[in-house]
């Protein structure tokens, strides 16, 4: 699946303009009120970014892997809270649907996703399974033809905007087999939210707790129709998502170097601009190489994506995904702390946007698998290879 390339060209020059003219002018008003105005979602609705990765069958735009990939870095080049109105409808909320569903799933539900009249959220993460997905507890229990489910799930993004989420719970005995995808509607009687998380940065993101007491959800909602599968749908969606994060890193890294390049061609000290010392453009020259580095791990990985058979599971693009992950979001990591540095104090102040930035891409490295979590699977896959 992908675009062709003049459309693609002419969708990526419309974004391009619209984070340009659209979304950094809306940045501050995005961090004042903690929410993306509903102008603005309206604009991304018309645009198609809901449905950027949905096939065109399904009323979405289609990109391949790799054009996605170039589309998240130019919306990384703004605050990162923008992309996560759409982001669960792209990535993780509706992949699962899209990879391992019925066809009455796709038929069903894709087509809302794409359009942005439903967004989707994705719901494995619990008080006591993070990491250790695999342990979840919310169990599921079948009725007849529902299952009741029980318990709760924690950080959920764009649970108080979702309409429907992807959510895994336990059907069956313990461990990864023992998971089932569920596609769960929030209107369901028995569902309630948590409070807002009060997060470090990114405002205008939401995620909260997800509650779920005896919750009735049709057998027919689980995702492809067949138990136990939802722990390797919920690791494909993660391994897509976490070259989609990668993009978005770079796109980040990008926009941090740019303003550093600005402020070091107009900031003076000791009578010339702070960026003609070489101690700056150290700091300069580190950043562009790292995100040169990082960008072209993106690009090499999501053309091995795309060049598997649909649907397919490939040990060395699981590895290779996680490599841009871990690579890339502690890059840009790397590249606001130099940011903040050629500021100085005033990379200190909220007035800057690296200050914001600075906090704001610490979440890449947690969500979507740590860093810790990159580097085991990374670790295995090298010690299975003969
Ligand atoms: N594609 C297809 N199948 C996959 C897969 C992938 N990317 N990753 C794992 N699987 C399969 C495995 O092949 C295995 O199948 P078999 O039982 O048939 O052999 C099954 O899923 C279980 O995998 P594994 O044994 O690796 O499970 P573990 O419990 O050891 O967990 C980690 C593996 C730690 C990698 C996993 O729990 C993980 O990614 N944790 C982080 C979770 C995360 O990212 N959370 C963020 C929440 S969303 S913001």
């Amino acid at each position: 699946m992908s675009l062709d390339i003049e459309s693609f060209e002419l969708l990526l020059a419309a974004v391009q303009r619209f984070v340009k003219e659209r979304l950094v002018p809306a940045e501050n008003i995005l961090e004042e009120t903690d929410d993306v105005p509903a102008d603005i979602v309206e604009d991304m609705k018309a645009m198609g970014l809901f449905g950027l990765s949905i096939p065109e069958e399904y009323g979405g735009i289609g990109l391949s892997m790799s054009q996605e990939c170039q589309v998240a870095f130019e919306l990384g080049r703004t605050s990162l809270a923008f992309r996560s109105v759409f982001g669960t409808n792209v990535g993780i909320g509706s992949q699962g649907i899209l990879m391992d569903g019925t066809p009455e799933q796709k038929q069903g539900i894709l087509p809302r996703v794409a359009s942005g009249e439903l967004i989707m959220s994705f719901a494995l993460t619990e008080p006591d399974a993070g990491s250790d997905a695999a342990a979840l507890k919310m169990r599921a229990e079948l009725h007849g033809d529902v299952y009741v489910l029980n318990g709760t799930k924690r950080f959920i993004t764009n649970a108080p905007r979702a309409g429907a989420f992807t959510l895994m719970a336990r059907t069956g005995g313990p461990g990864a087999g023992g998971i089932s995808s569920f596609i769960v509607p929030s209107n369901l009687p028995g569902i309630t939210l948590g409070k807002t998380d009060r997060k470090m940065g990114q405002r205008g993101t939401k995620t909260c707790d997800v509650i779920l007491e005896n919750v009735r959800v049709p057998a027919a909602n689980i995702i492809g129709g067949v138990p136990g599968q939802g722990f390797k749908t919920a690791m494909k969606v993660l391994e897509r998502g976490r070259l989609h994060i990668s993009a978005v890193a770079c796109g980040m890294a990008q926009r941090i170097l740019e303003e550093s390049v600005a402020y070091a061609k107009e900031r003076r000290q000791f009578g010339k601009a702070i960026g003609e010392f070489q101690l700056i453009q150290a700091m300069l020259a580190d950043c562009q190489a790292e995100l040169y580095a990082g960008w072209s791990m993106v690009q090499d990985c999501a053309l091995r994506y795309d060049a598997k058979p649909a649907g397919a599971s490939d040990p060395d693009v699981i590895m290779r995904a996680s490599c841009a992950k871990m690579f890339c979001t502690e890059m840009v990591g790397r590249v606001a702390d130099r940011g903040v540095q050629i500021h100085g104090g005033a990379g200190y102040i909220n007035e800057y946007k690296v200050e914001r930035f600075y906090r704001d891409v610490r979440l890449l490295r947690l969500y979507e698998g740590t860093t810790q979590i990159q580097q085991i699977i990374i670790g295995r896959e090298l010690m299975r290879r003969d």
